[in-house]
């Protein structure tokens, strides 16, 4: 039997990776959520598969640096995801990145206005996904927590921060496939399963 294509998930810890997982799934409560978890130093690739499912989906964490665990296990995990995606992108027919919105105005600060010369670890994510030829989709989630104002605000902050990196983010309801250059992004509320529906939809595009 040919092995079912792969989405691949990827974000820091505590984004909603394993909520967004669990949305996506036909069959939620089979799903518990911790095979995400990496407990060691050693990344685990464990891709979560439901037969009702077309695809099978792949969870990795982001270049941040959690809290509990050593800038050096940061670095030896992100050694690992390059590994694991420079042999098999072939495997994913698409991927999101997974963003907490309310992470984006701190991060931007600390490591793009202060300091210039530090490129912030988000950028530096979608920059290396980008060299793959897996189409990728940016989902700004928990965007439940903020008002629209801030939303907005937050939002063109990191769009043109990231145009100093080459990347051209554009909002999905205005993307243009034809564009190369173009990473579209999509606001999005786990919780409150805003946009979900255009999730499966563009994931279903994809996948045909
Ligand atoms: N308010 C809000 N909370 C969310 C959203 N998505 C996830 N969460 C919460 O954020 C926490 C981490 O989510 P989880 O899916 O485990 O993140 P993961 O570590 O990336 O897999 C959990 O407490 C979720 O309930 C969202 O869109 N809005
Ligand atoms: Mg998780």
């Amino acid at each position: 039997m040919k092995q079912k294509p792969s989405l691949l998930i990827i974000g820091n810890s505590n984004v909603g990776k394993s909520s967004i997982t669990r949305l996506l799934m036909p069959n939620p409560r089979k799903f518990k959520g911790k095979i995400g978890k990496t407990p060691g130093s050693t990344l685990l690739i464990k891709p979560i598969t439901q037969s009702a499912l077309p695809y099978n989906i792949v969870d990795l964490p982001g270049f941040g640096y959690i809290s509990q665990s050593s800038r050096r296990r940061g670095e030896h995990i992100k050694k690992q995801i390059v590994v694991h995606l420079e042999k098999h992108y072939e495997d994913y027919f698409f991927g999101l990145i997974i963003i907490n919105i309310l992470r984006i105005e701190d991060e931007i600060k600390k490591y793009f206005i202060q300091n210039k010369r530090t490129i912030p670890l988000s950028f530096e994510l979608i920059q290396f996904l980008s060299e793959f030829k897996i189409p990728l989709l940016i989902l700004f989630n928990k965007i439940d927590k903020i008002s629209n104002l801030d939303k907005e605000k937050i939002i063109t902050l990191f769009i043109q921060s990231i145009k100093e990196y080459g990347l051209n983010l554009v909002n999905l309801n205005d993307f243009n496939n034809e564009k190369k250059s173009e990473i579209p992004y999509l606001e999005f509320s786990a919780l409150k399963k805003i946009n979900l529906s255009k999730l499966k939809q563009i994931i279903q595009e994809y996948l045909n």
